[in-house]
């Protein structure tokens, strides 16, 4: 048991814990919900929290439903680059958008909303998939002086994955906290993502490991 200890200048970044992604959602993501406990005991440890939203508008084009012919889980290549094609999901506004009602952290500081451009989805809270177009979060952690991100949630093979790899490529130092995520393992996403994530140096802990 290494003890890790969080302080003032630590986040925990709570990704996509939406009903859609848990089971009856839309894109259920396998014991999505069993993780919910575990989140918010991890999230009273922290001072600063942050919650991420998939936010679609309907007949975003990361949806099969906008591609005729095509079905969801296919790869299709997008003007960015080879995109994955999800059922209908996170629709602005509506039930499957909502986090999950059990999801208590009262005192998360920021919401921030992912995937509300039309025409490029938005796995990562900090670039859309286009990998060039900031969503504003590693600007954010900067100017409150936030120095090592935390993080938890849904899906740990693609949202949390993603977001991990660019708060490391923006120099925060990075731990992914594993029993508080989920995969949706497509096609070797899941080994791909350990493999991203031992390649970086991302550390892997589990949730009793947080003082
Ligand atoms: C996610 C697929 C599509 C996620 C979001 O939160 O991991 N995955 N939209
Ligand atoms: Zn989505």
């Amino acid at each position: 048991m290494t003890g890790i200890r969080i302080g003032e200048r630590d986040v925990l970044l709570v990704v996509d814990v939406q009903n859609d992604f848990c089971p009856g959602g839309a894109l259920a993501v396998a014991g999505g919900d069993a993780i919910v406990p575990t989140v918010n005991a991890l999230a009273r440890r922290f001072t600063h929290v942050i919650l991420t939203q998939d936010w679609h508008k309907p007949g975003h084009l990361s949806f099969a439903s906008a591609h005729p012919g095509r079905r969801p889980f296919e790869t299709v290549e997008m003007p960015y680059g080879p995109q994955v094609l999800w059922p209908d999901h996170c629709i602005e506004n509506t039930p499957g958008a909502a986090f999950h009602p059990a999801l208590d952290v009262p005192h998360a500081e920021l919401i921030l909303r992912k995937g509300f451009d039309p025409a490029i989805d938005s796995y990562s809270a900090f670039y859309e998939n286009d990998r060039v177009t900031p969503t504003g979060l590693g600007g954010y952690l900067k100017e409150r002086g936030l120095e090592r991100v935390f993080l938890a949630g849904l899906a740990l093979d693609f949202c949390v994955r993603y977001s991990a790899e660019d708060a490391h490529g923006h120099g925060f130092a990075v731990t992914v906290i594993e029993d508080a995520c989920r995969a949706i393992d497509l096609d070797g996403s899941l080994a791909a993502a350990e493999a991203a994530f031992a390649a970086r140096g991302i550390a892997r802990v589990r949730a009793v490991e947080i003082a």
